[in-house]
């Protein structure tokens, strides 16, 4: 039986996709569930929606017990990546998150300012890519619970300081302390690597390119470990060398955004979905909704295809920027 979504539900499933809280999603499963027209050809999804909600509600009592306990150094996934700002104290990790995101977490001029782990949203190429500043990784002094933070997210950005006399120190011991807890930060994964080390995908972050011994300290930066991490030099404060870190992140991801059509209609351009490089227009489908992977027949593609709207099978290789209308053997999602 064919499901007919209402424009209700469809708008709702489009501010589900851009939320960016708990809070924001749990809202809008709620109304994708009030609009969905109750049929037996929606039954899967209305069950589907409740099991959401229910999932949703008992994380937020899970965090909300965790808060009164204390807080939480978890910090759960949101948009189409997250990366954690590593680094030795005072390098400038929380002025990187003021200048790429929209958070607001303390900046000052002595180190250990930062205290629990702080996300904020990059927003880039219409995607949004979460951030994590965390609190410094010292000799001194380094959170127990960093490395599990590092272990969970899907990047690093090891941030040094240009201005400083230690920056071989900053990238040295940070490495050191990870690899105490089995974690290799990499330029790419390596084959050589033993199956109980966890390998994370590094960018090295030379921060403060402003400073006047900036370009020499770079300099001997990039022959020591321009070889073994991508390198980019950036400046939190003037924002210098930026719009290269936003690209190398987006990079980093290894993901692609596609477009979803509906047949007869135009493609909303401004909220792609976010899948793995290297997945098929059935890996796409299962991302929109499981419904649509199992009724899926085949797709048409604007992009990488030879012909705009080509015919194409489940498992085409979809590219960043195509447009996908899928065709299910119902009439779901029309
Ligand atoms: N000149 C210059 N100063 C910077 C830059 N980025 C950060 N700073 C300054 O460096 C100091 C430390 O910045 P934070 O962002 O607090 O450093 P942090 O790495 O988060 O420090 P902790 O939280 O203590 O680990 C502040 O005084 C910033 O204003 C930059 O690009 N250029
Ligand atoms: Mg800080």
């Amino acid at each position: 039986m064919p499901a007919n979504l209402t424009p209700d539900y469809l708008a709702a499933e489009k501010r589900y996709r851009q939320a960016k809280t708990d809070d924001e999603k749990l809202a809008c499963l709620e109304d994708m569930l009030s609009a969905i027209p109750k049929h037996k050809g929606t039954d899967k999804m209305q069950a589907d929606l409740r099991r959401r909600i229910s999932q949703m509600k008992k994380r937020a009592s899970e965090s909300q017990a965790r808060r009164r306990k204390g807080f939480s150094y978890r910090v759960p996934k949101e948009g189409a990546g997250q990366v954690v700002l590593l680094g030795a104290p005072n390098v400038g990790k929380s002025q990187l998150l003021v200048a790429m995101t929209n958070a607001r977490p303390d900046v000052a001029p002595y180190p250990f300012t930062t205290r629990a782990p702080i996300p904020g949203m990059m927003s880039f190429k219409n995607c949004q890519i979460q951030m994590v500043d965390i609190p410094p990784v010292s000799d001194e002094h380094t959170e127990h619970w960093i490395p599990e933070i590092v272990r969970a997210a899907d990047g690093v950005l090891l941030v040094v300081d240009l201005g400083s006399g230690d920056v071989l120190q900053q990238i040295e011991y940070p490495i050191a302390r990870l690899e105490r807890t089995k974690i290799k930060l990499v330029a790419a994964p390596e084959e050589s690597c033993p199956p109980n080390v966890t390998q994370k995908k590094t960018l090295l972050i030379a921060n403060k390119a402003d400073m006047e011994e900036a370009r020499e300290v770079f300099d001997t930066l990039k022959d020591r470990y321009g070889e073994q991490l991508p390198l980019i030099a950036v400046s939190a404060k003037s924002g210098v060398g930026l719009d290269e870190l936003r690209h190398a992140v987006f990079d980093l991801l290894e993901i692609v955004r596609i477009y979803s059509k509906s047949p007869g209609k135009q493609a909303d351009m401004n909220t792609p979905f976010t899948v793995p490089r290297g997945s098929t227009v059935l890996n796409f489908a299962e991302a929109v909704h499981k419904e649509f992977a199992e009724e899926l027949k085949f797709a048409r593609i604007w992009g990488s295809a030879k012909f705009d709207g080509q015919q194409v099978t489940k498992d085409y290789v979809l590219a960043d920027g195509d447009i996908v209308e899928l065709h299910v053997s119902s009439s779901v999602g029309r």
